[in-house]
């Protein structure tokens, strides 16, 4: 019998949409339909497991999963052995320390002898050592950000993505102790047909990763022009050329990054470029 890579994703929750869309863009078709504990995939051997995403690390260490995608928040918070393979580009926000907006602490050293309330005591017991401050952590599970307002601490360390829930409950980030997003960890002692698996999905999951990164780009320009545009485009290898039936015109294919697009259309439009056509790239191999 083939073997199958057992994959532990995020049951329900900030995870779950990225991870299923993830697999489905590297094409894994997995029907959740009936909201199954775990699901086979039909076109590729993996199995897919649905769990509590603080559950994913110690499964993942144990082999009840070889694989799992998950917060690296999670991750450096259970402390379990799994090795990080890929950021997976999702899920992505920070552990900070937040105190009263009108308050009088300002730094992290202001910390020092109060108490702080979070879910993440492991980290940041590390962080309060590391800066050598002795203050006093309350672990709770959920509504961190009301601590303060309801006296149950002074401070409090928890995540934020937008910080509208800071905002909200009148606190303001001091220091943030950790970025965070979705990653693929893996079981240290993966068998050879595991591996080979999982190298193939880290494969689809590269190409997805990029594709997502990178814009194609067409555009229509005078041959006198071509040098000053081209410099502009790397591409993947060089931009293609291709000959407009309008004698005098070429049009030009290429690949930007989307990091660089807004910054790279205007140098183009500027340098004589007409015509530009955007269009998302659904995989890309390099
Ligand atoms: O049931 P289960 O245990 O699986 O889920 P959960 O409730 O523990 O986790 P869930 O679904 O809330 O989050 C899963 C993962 O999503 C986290 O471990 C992070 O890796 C990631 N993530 C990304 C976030 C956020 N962004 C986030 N904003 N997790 C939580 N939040 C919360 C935060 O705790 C705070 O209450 O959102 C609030 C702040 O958001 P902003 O936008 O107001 O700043
Ligand atoms: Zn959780």
């Amino acid at each position: 019998m083939q073997e199958i890579l057992r994959i532990a994703v995020q049951k329900s929750g900030r995870l779950y949409e990225g991870s299923m869309k993830l697999l489905k863009e590297c094409g894994i078709e997995i029907s959740n339909g009936n909201n199954q504990l775990r699901v086979t995939a039909a076109n590729f051997p993996v199995e897919v497991f649905f769990l509590r995403d603080d559950d994913i690390p110690e499964y993942v260490q144990d082999a009840v999963a070889d694989i799992g995608f998950v917060g690296e928040n999670v991750v450096t918070e259970s402390n379990k052995q799994t090795d990080s393979i890929e950021k997976l580009g999702f899920g992505k926000c920070r552990l900070s320390i937040a105190v009263p907006k009108n308050g009088n602490m300002q730094t992290v050293s202001d910390l020092e002898g109060k108490k702080i309330a979070t879910s993440y005591p492991f980290i940041l017991s590390n962080f309060l050592e590391e800066r050598n401050i002795t203050a006093s952590i309350h672990e709770i599970s959920g509504s961190v950000e009301i601590a303060p307002k309801i006296g149950l601490a002074d401070a409090i360390c928890d995540l934020v993505s937008s910080g509208s829930t800071l905002f909200t409950n009148e606190l303001k980030e001091i220091e943030t102790i950790l970025s965070s997003e979705a990653v693929l960890i893996s079981n240290k002692e993966l068998s050879v047909n595991k591996k080979i698996i999982l190298e193939s999905l880290l494969f689809r999951i590269r190409s997805v990763k990029k594709a997502r990164n990178n814009k194609y780009v067409l555009l229509n320009a005078p041959n006198d022009k071509l040098d000053t545009i081209c410099s502009l485009l790397p591409g993947m290898k060089s931009p293609t050329i291709l000959p407009l039936a309008e004698s005098g015109w070429s049009s030009v294919h290429s690949v930007i990054s989307e990091s660089d697009f807004w910054n790279v259309i205007e140098k183009l439009k500027a340098a004589g470029a007409q015509g530009i056509l955007i269009i998302p790239i659904e995989k890309m191999i390099v």
